[in-house]
């Protein structure tokens, strides 16, 4: 296949000065009429003829400057024109088919109303184009349909004319004032409902908000609405970023490959990301959805003002709006100020990234934040451009300070608004603006792999001296990442002193006049240094990488029992939760190994008396103490072993779980009644910490060799629960205790679960996907349940959203089962990557990387996993998928 390199970039050789976009929609057969005002590109090399993009079109007719053109060839992946003026208008007629639409890229029909999806390459399926992102135009669009069916019409920026036409026709024509690249153009038609809302921006101008839904949904919007609100709130006073349009809109969408689309005015939404109300979405939801609500609105000045020069620079917009709204959600959560707060957003991102991102660093779909090549670009919408793409751009802020970020921002906007331009140009803003040389930070963007830094540290009692040495590389990375590396990163390494009461040391390095501060974050730039600091009266026990200051691992060796005091005592939270982590870790890897071996297995009861303090400790928050007495998951020590085995780190797991289990039963019934909250729901964060404390009391209660406790807490919680969190995670105690003793409360609470909610696609999806990450024993494996909820009415692959809640979840999030070793889980994995494959490639794509890790696992499973890979490999036909296969089986 081909390889595209970021290297080729070159200039478009033509540029389009204004597209009009007429509309004629019909579910099997849309004509497109398109003109552009085309001139040739001053800063580009002559071309001899002009190359539109154009795929699964059929050309109707080309004309230039209003002359019908003979030289014009269509074929599959275009247009070529010859002989053209260096100045012209070019109209060109073409059909697509968007019933028949199943890739969800392009235009289509969900719900029987239609649909675009434009990013990363999807205009071209609509109409012959320049599809690339730094042809930005201005957009006139017509839409013309059936007035009946789709009374509403929509496409970007501001409606300036409506009206009937013969036939029941009827038609709007939006223009979008703004420049824009082709990724961002939407329109929908169709039978929808708005909620609207009317408010004043910072500088006194009215904007109309709206949230379009089908119909019957409109009574799970308010949310997303005030979502949108907060976040433009919080862009004007965090980044003084305004609204640009008079109307800005979010369109909710059930069909759909990803979670949102920040298209020009007109966001399209996948209805998860939209639609909740308390009966029917958890905490989670309701959070996910103020974040993506935030994202795809931050894009709208880190996206579309200033946008990406080609694909490679994906990250430039990606990972800097991830990181906005991050810190869009940890205000929300805890304000400026609010530490603990704040740290549980932190911690949360920080398990995702190290669970997903850090595991795609190690295999080889590895590639810089900025990649050098792609086969297709909709693989590289990934865990590292997105997530560790916002830890590069954090590290910025850890390095200026608040202040100092924001001044970096305000001259990217000052000298780019209104480009499409390159990584390096953000950080040459940011440089700039702070007066530092951030050549050596660059190589954040180009080298793949996740940074190792080893810490050694002595103390010098007679000279109160205490050295910390850094050192750092990249350990043995796969070989993807490995062709990337060059030297040393700057790594901005924040580090405490805690002294013997647990109190944090005041620091001063050496060559410093004073003492100042608790935490310093230390320049570490060289691939090994030494940092010295004085006065230090006692021998203290450092806290490492506070905040966790740059996406690396930090190789310590601290002992168990200080392990257990920084959990006790770091005053930086998230180091607080780290070292239960690590704790945690080793205990469970030593077990692991044991259970891989079959050897009994022990747990040391200082493990259960550090865990047992934090669950007791009543000063913290019940949201944090929720994540400490999280075990890592078993996708993540799996990924820690030498060789993988899923098996056995359940067993390690699960054995620990239940010893947590009894070891604390008195407290966690405790919890569960002191942490209930009675009265009507609300989704903030404090009463969500006492949801998921509570919560997570009853999924430890269910563990008990005898769940006769959870069984009874569960089914009353079931019955009496007035929102979706207490009733998700009742029927799922219920079907954990029903692992260790068949218990008929789960039955019959799955199936009025079901009843209940067969209305709600939504909470069917949860219906699945409880079903499919559910425990299995040698009696019951869950691979026999999932395959005959394959044939459940209310299953159907070609839905995203429901093929992810059944099969992905089974292959991606019940590692015990779908590892299993006769090979099965495998062989389903196949089965739906082939057939996926023939529908909806981008989908197809993301399942194809449940197995990109196979090298890892121990021999059985490794050969087992080769052969589905080959069997795949040797099947499908989209490039998407064989970009994955293929780089896994080389
Ligand atoms: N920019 C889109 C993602 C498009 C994915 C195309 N395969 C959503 C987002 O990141 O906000
Ligand atoms: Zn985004």
């Amino acid at each position: 296949p081909a390889v595209i390199h970021r290297a080729d970039y070159a200039p478009p050789a033509f540029l389009i000065d204004s597209v009009t976009l007429e509309f004629d929609l019909v579910p099997a057969r849309t004509i497109v009429k398109n003109s552009m005002r085309m001139r040739r590109n001053p800063d580009a090399a002559r071309a001899a003829r002009l190359e539109l993009m154009g795929e699964q079109l059929e050309l109707v007719s080309v004309a230039v400057n209003g002359v019908p053109h003979a030289a014009a060839r269509a074929h599959e992946h275009g247009l070529t024109l010859d002989d053209v003026p260096d100045t012209f208008e070019l109209t060109i007629v073409s059909a697509c088919a968007p019933a028949e639409n199943t890739t969800l890229s392009g235009l289509y029909v969900s719900s029987d109303n239609f649909f675009t999806q434009c990013e990363a390459e999807g205009f071209r399926r609509i109409t012959y184009f320049l599809d690339r992102p730094d042809v930005m135009t201005t957009y006139t669009v017509t839409l013309r349909a059936d007035k009946a069916a789709y009374p509403v019409l929509l496409s970007n920026g501001n409606l300036i004319e409506e009206g009937d036409l013969a036939d029941g026709r009827h038609f709007a024509k939006w223009e979008d004032p703004f420049k824009k690249p082709s990724y961002l153009f939407a329109l929908v038609a169709g039978r929808l409902v708005a909620l609207e809302e009317r408010i004043k921006s910072v500088s006194g101008k009215e904007k109309l908000l709206q949230v379009w839904v089908e119909p019957h949904d409109l009574d799970k919007t308010r949310h997303a609405m005030e979502s949108l609100i907060h976040s433009i709130r919080w862009d004007e006073e965090r980044f003084g970023l305004e609204l640009d349009l008079d109307r800005f809109m979010i369109v909710a969408v059930s069909d759909f490959n990803m979670g949102a689309m920040e298209n020009k005015g007109l966001n399209i939404f996948n209805t998860k990301y939209v639609l909740a109300n308390p009966e029917t979405a958890t905490d989670t939801d309701f959070a996910n959805i103020e974040a993506v609500v935030g994202h795809e609105y931050f894009h709208n000045w880190t996206g579309n003002r200033v946008t990406c020069r080609d694909w490679f620079q994906l990250s430039l917009k990606e990972g800097l709006t991830v990181f906005r709204d991050q810190e869009f959600s940890a205000d929300m959560a805890g304000g400026a100020t609010d530490e603990t707060a704040r740290a549980v957003k932190r911690i949360e991102d920080v398990r995702v990234l190290r669970q997903m991102q850090f595991a795609e660093d190690s295999g080889p779909m590895a590639h810089p934040v900025r990649p050098e090549s792609y086969v297709e670009i909709n693989n590289f919408y990934t865990m590292t451009v997105y997530e560790k793409g916002a830890e590069v751009v954090r590290m910025y802020q850890t390095l200026f300070g608040r202040d100092g970020f924001r001044r970096g921002m305000d001259l990217y906007f000052k000298r780019h608004d209104g480009q499409a331009v390159a990584c390096d140009d953000f950080r040459l803003a940011l440089a700039d603006a702070n007066g530092r040389d951030l050549a050596q930070f660059e190589r954040w963007y180009s080298q793949a792999g996740t940074p190792r830094v080893t810490v050694e540290t002595a103390y010098d009692a007679d000279a109160q001296r205490y050295t910390v040495t850094l050192k750092q590389g990249y350990g043995d990375a796969a070989p993807a990442a490995r062709a990337t590396q060059k030297g040393p990163l700057l790594i901005p390494f924040a580090i405490g002193l805690i002294g013997r009461d647990g109190a944090d040391l005041p620091l001063r390095l050496e060559g410093e006049s004073a003492a100042s501060g608790t935490t310093r974050v230390l320049d570490f730039t060289e691939t090994e240094q030494t940092f010295t600091f004085v006065d230090v009266r006692e021998a203290p026990l450092p806290s490492l990488l506070r905040n966790f200051s740059a996406p690396v691992v930090v190789e310590y060796d601290y002992t168990a029992d200080e392990l257990a005091f920084l959990l006790a005592h770091d005053s930086d939270p998230f180091n607080r939760w780290e070292a239960g982590q690590r704790l945690a870790t080793r205990e469970l890897l030593a077990l692991a190994a044991r259970a891989a071996e079959n050897a009994p297995l022990q747990l040391d009861d200082s493990v259960v008396t550090a865990f047992a303090r934090v669950l007791t400790d009543e000063t913290l928050s019940p949201a944090f103490r929720e994540l400490a007495l999280m075990l890592p998951s078993e996708a993540y020590l799996a990924e820690q072993m030498a060789e993988s085995n899923p098996a056995a780190v359940h067993r390690a797991r699960q054995f620990v779980r239940k010893r947590l289990a009894a070891a604390l039963r008195e407290a966690w019934l405790a919890i569960y009644d002191r942490h209930r909250t009675p009265g009507a729901y609300a989704p903030t964060p404090e009463a969500a910490g006492h949801r998921g404390l509570k919560n997570l009391a009853l999924a430890y209660l269910a563990e008990l060799d005898d769940p006769a406790d959870a069984v009874k807490l569960a089914t009353a919680q079931y019955a009496e629960a007035n929102n979706m969190t207490d009733r998700a995670a009742a029927l799922s105690a219920l079907l954990a205790a029903s692992t260790s003793k068949e218990t008929p409360a789960a039955e019959s609470a799955l199936a009025d679960f079901y009843r209940r909610f067969e209305k709600e696609p939504l909470v069917i999806d949860k219906w699945f996907a409880l079903q499919a990450t559910q425990r299995g024993s040698a009696a019951r494996p869950i691979i026999d349940v999932v395959r005959k909820l394959m044939t459940h009415p209310a299953f159907n692959i070609k839905n995203p959203n429901r093929a992810r809640s059944l099969i992905f979840s089974f292959c991606s999030a019940n590692p015990a089962q779908f590892h299993a070793e006769d090979g099965s889980g495998y062989a389903f994995w196949a089965e739906q990557v082939i057939a996926l494959d023939a529908l909806n490639p981008q989908v197809a794509a993301r399942l194809a990387r449940a197995l990109e890790l196979w090298r890892r696992y121990t021999p059985v499973l490794r050969e087992k996993m080769r052969a589905a890979l080959e069997q795949v490999a040797s099947q499908v036909k989209s490039r998407d998928v064989r970009e994955i296969v293929e780089k896994a089986l080389v």
